[in-house]
């Protein structure tokens, strides 16, 4: 018997624009509506890959540049199997971050290209939806001051701002820009409804390829 693919959303955005807890609220909602929905994040901490990357972030450790990149690739290509696993099982996948904060990041510091930045992602399974959670600093700064974990500085967050701009002009991917400025209920409900839109459009479509 066939089943029906779940769809990959991903949210990004800027430094405490709610991608956390959007992601929470949607696999939320998306459950009691009935349908299989599942949260994934990058990082994720909990792989031997992930330590060396939180650690790093913690800045309990230092990581040559480049290095540290592709260490936030890996950790998402060591995820791939089991993320095509669930979506074929007709799990919807809510991913809070993905390649766009690994280019985004490391092309904002100095020397990086954003194409030199994407290779390492290209061919990861290509979300059907990326939703950034658009703030502007002034916003996100009543929001509580910046943690202490490496690139939390607002001048490197205007950088990565723009890097997501620039990767915002690429209409190979399925952008959608959210105004993050709102309540949490009214941000949430245009999630959802873009989110149950592409649920259904793509439920019989093959997984593409990112970036390629
Ligand atoms: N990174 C990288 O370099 N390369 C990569 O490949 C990847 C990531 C994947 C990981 O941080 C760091 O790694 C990150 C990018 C880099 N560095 N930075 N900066 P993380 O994922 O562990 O944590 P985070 O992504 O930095 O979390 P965040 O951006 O700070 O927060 P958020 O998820 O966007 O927001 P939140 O936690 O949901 O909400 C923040 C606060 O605002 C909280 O108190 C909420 O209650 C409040 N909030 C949320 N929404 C609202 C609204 N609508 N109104 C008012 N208040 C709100």
């Amino acid at each position: 018997m066939s089943c029906r693919r779940g769809a990959l959303i991903v949210l990004e955005g800027v430094d405490r624009a709610g991608k956390t807890t959007q992601c929470q609220k949607l696999v939320q909602a998306l459950q009691q509506s009935g349908r299989a929905a599942e949260i994934m994040r990058f990082p994720d901490r909990t792989t031997k890959i992930g330590q060396l990357i939180s650690s790093y972030l913690e800045k309990k450790s230092n990581l040559e540049d480049h290095t540290v990149h592709l260490l936030f690739s890996a950790n998402r290509w060591e995820m791939v199997p089991l993320m095509k696993q669930k979506l074929e099982q007709g799990i919807n996948l809510v991913v809070d971050r993905y390649a766009f904060s690994g280019v985004a990041f490391t092309s904002a510091k100095p020397g990086f290209s954003l194409e030199w930045c994407k290779n390492p992602d290209v061919g990861l399974p290509k979300p059907d939806l990326v939703m950034f959670l658009q703030l502007n600093p002034n916003m996100a700064a009543n929001r509580g001051e910046y943690g202490i974990e490496r690139y939390e500085t607002s001048a490197f967050q205007r950088t990565v701002h723009q890097r997501f701009e620039e990767l915002m002009q690429d209409f190979s991917v399925n952008w959608k820009v959210i105004d993050a400025a709102r309540t949490i209920e009214e941000v949430h409900k245009d999630i959802k409804l873009l989110s149950e839109e592409i649920i259904c459009l793509v439920e019989n479509r093959p997984v593409g390829k990112l970036w390629s």
